[in-house]
């Protein structure tokens, strides 16, 4: 069995990666961190080279988030709209490649904060697999995998379950279309981590921990025990990812509807966050 190897988010420390701060990764490798996950919808394209030598240069693993803006709405009854949301998710594709990156991850399924006021319809399920379809299928020409996240009530009205999302995985039915599970949006949605965590087994292709209030790990509430029991339960070997938003800029604070400092600064929440991570993987014989 291999091991897991423990990322750190971008937004921990910028949301957007340029030549003034591309340094956020020799600061993340010196913590001990092996993975970044970067923020695919604010890479400009011409950067995504750099941050990609970089990252072969320090040994380090990318992944990349990016969650479907206002404009890309991929369940929209209007064809066109659709089409454009699945246009707009291929050039993150090519884009993600450009980068080195494997997995396309987040709320890629619907349009994050945007509402009917009901809950989902038949019809805007069938569109979200058929659009994603179609994409993970273009996605395979470059070795990408999509992986579906789970989000909160607040944030969209498709997915919220990770019983929903092993529903659109298998409706989907491609095997490059798999999970990513938070522990944060677990909070607020599963009545059991350990249950939700397992059941997901071989579909989980990535992990974001996070704490119940998005601060640093293993100073709030999250039951940390039963999520790393989980992850060995099933054999879990791949990235266990840090998810903070200290400091993101006011657009993306406003999504994920972040409004005080969740940590006294972004180094501090990834040094003490990467101490904890470190200390319960090791516990539970994961690394
Ligand atoms: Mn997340």
């Amino acid at each position: 069995m291999g091991k897991i190897k423990i990322g750190i988010h971008q937004h921990v420390f910028t949301s957007k990666i340029n030549e003034q701060n591309i340094s956020v990764l020799d600061l993340a490798k010196d913590i001990g961190f092996d993975s970044m996950d970067i923020n695919l919808r604010n890479t400009d394209f011409d950067f995504a080279k750099v941050i990609r030598k970089k990252a072969e240069k320090l040994n380090f693993v990318l992944t990349g988030g990016g969650s479907l803006p206002k404009g890309k709405e991929i369940i929209s009854s209007e064809k066109q709209k659709r089409e454009e949301s699945i246009e707009y998710m291929k050039e993150i594709v090519r884009k993600a490649f450009e980068l080195g990156i494997e997995l396309y991850h987040g709320l890629i399924y619907a349009t994050a904060g945007v509402f009917t006021g009901e809950g989902p319809t038949n019809e805007e399920f069938e569109y979200s697999a058929e659009g994603l379809k179609t994409v993970a299928n273009y996605a395979k020409k470059y070795g990408v995998h999509l992986c579906l996240e789970p989000a909160n009530r607040y944030e969209n009205y498709l997915i919220n379950t990770v019983e929903d999302a092993l529903k659109m995985v298998n409706a989907i039915n491609e095997p490059n279309v798999g999970l990513l599970l938070d522990t944060y949006h677990m909070n607020i949605e599963e009545k059991d981590m350990y249950k939700s965590i397992v059941s997901a087994k071989d579909n989980l292709f990535h992990f974001h921990v996070n704490e119940n209030d998005r601060g640093i790990p293993g100073t709030g509430h999250i039951p940390w025990d039963d999520v790393f029991k989980a992850l060995k339960e099933i054999n879990y070997d791949k990235i266990v990812a840090i998810e903070s938003f200290v400091d993101s800029s006011i657009d993306l604070a406003s999504v994920v509807a972040v409004w005080r400092r969740l940590s006294p600064g972004a180094e501090i929440l990834a040094k003490d966050g990467y101490k904890f991570i470190k200390s319960i993987s090791e516990k539970y014989k994961l690394m």
